[in-house]
């Protein structure tokens, strides 16, 4: 069975791993979200593709929800007393792989060949590829301007209302080599608990993948980011009562016209819905095993199509 899964970070990166471990070698494609991408200190730091990455091969902060398990901070201590930024938190070992990454891109590879040697590193089977080698950058309008995804998120703690997001250079941008392949030749395509408006749109806004996963044969599931109307961490359910005027399945449904076949939620959402289109289970992922459930649930729910 070929799966692609649509994904951007922390709770993405979850299901991403559960789905690599009940599927076979080989046959999991991952499209990661790279408008939260951003320069820190001179380094190229792409955090969904690194939570993905971090989360596969199990290197993964669990409590944190991004970088690396057993993280120092002993270079950002440093740049921190010689004036530099430290406003983004870039750990010992997370900076390994920043380091590696932006010398790549500055010698002219590509940031999907890379990631794809980054993944073969770890020996995993799975395929990882950003959504596009082009820069594509979310920005966010608020009451108290426009900002830098992670400027909003990250340096003023999201605490900003948000009325428009804007995916600068998506419009512009090329799907990297194989995504459009990958998922024209799907059997199944998952879209991750990721935070639609942040994580998923800026993977759609590239031209040729809303149209391919329109145009699909492949059965299109979604899990829902929502627990019982809220965020399992993060800003989604304030954005959504905002920008949509509700959290309930139909809600994030609507963040995903036309591209879905069935909606997987938590037991928590289901008296928020009378839709025959979805699928109730526990979708809380606070271990591995949580994940592979979750995984196995939402591979079923796409073959059945209904509950
Ligand atoms: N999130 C924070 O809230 N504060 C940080 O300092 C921070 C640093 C960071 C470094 C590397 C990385 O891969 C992720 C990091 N994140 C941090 C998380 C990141 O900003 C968001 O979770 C995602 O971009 C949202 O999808």
């Amino acid at each position: 069975m070929k799966v692609v899964c649509l994904s951007g970070g922390v709770g993405g990166a979850k299901l991403v791993a559960g789905l690599h471990d009940v599927l076979g070698a080989g046959e999991l494609t991952v499209i990661g979200n790279v408008g939260d991408d951003l320069e820190v200190l001179g380094l190229h730091v792409s955090p969904d593709l690194d939570s993905v990455l971090y989360g596969l091969a199990g290197l993964n902060d669990t409590e944190r929800g991004w970088g690396r398990a057993g993280e120092t901070w002993q270079a950002l201590e440093s740049a921190r007393a010689w004036g530099g930024e430290d406003w983004f938190m870039l750990g010992d070992r997370d900076l390994g792989l920043h380091l590696v990454r932006t010398q790549a891109l500055r010698s002219g590879e590509r940031l999907s060949e890379i990631t794809e040697r980054l993944v073969r590193t770890t020996g995993l089977a799975t395929r990882l590829l950003p959504v596009t080698d082009d820069r594509v950058r979310t920005h966010v309008v608020t009451p108290a301007g426009r900002f830098a995804f992670q400027e909003w998120f990250v340096a003023r703690r999201h605490e900003d209302e948000v009325d428009a997001l804007l995916y600068e250079g998506a419009e512009d941008a090329t799907p990297a080599p194989g995504v459009v392949e990958a998922l024209e030749s799907a059997d199944t395509i998952v879209i991750a608990p990721s935070n639609p408006f942040v994580s998923i749109h800026p993977i759609l806004a590239v031209p040729g993948i809303t149209r391919a996963v329109e145009a699909r044969r492949a059965r299109s599931v979604a899990v829902s980011p929502l627990i019982g109307g809220k965020a399992v961490r993060g800003p989604l359910d304030r954005m959504m009562l905002r920008l949509l005027g509700g959290t309930s399945p139909a809600h994030v449904k609507r963040c995903y016209e036309g591209l879905l076949d069935v909606l997987v939620i938590d037991g928590a959402d289901a008296s928020a819905t009378s839709d025959g289109h979805v699928v109730v289970t526990d979708t809380l992922m606070d271990d591995r095993d949580a994940a592979r459930r979750l995984a196995r649930t939402t591979l079923e729910a796409a073959m059945d199509g209904t509950s």
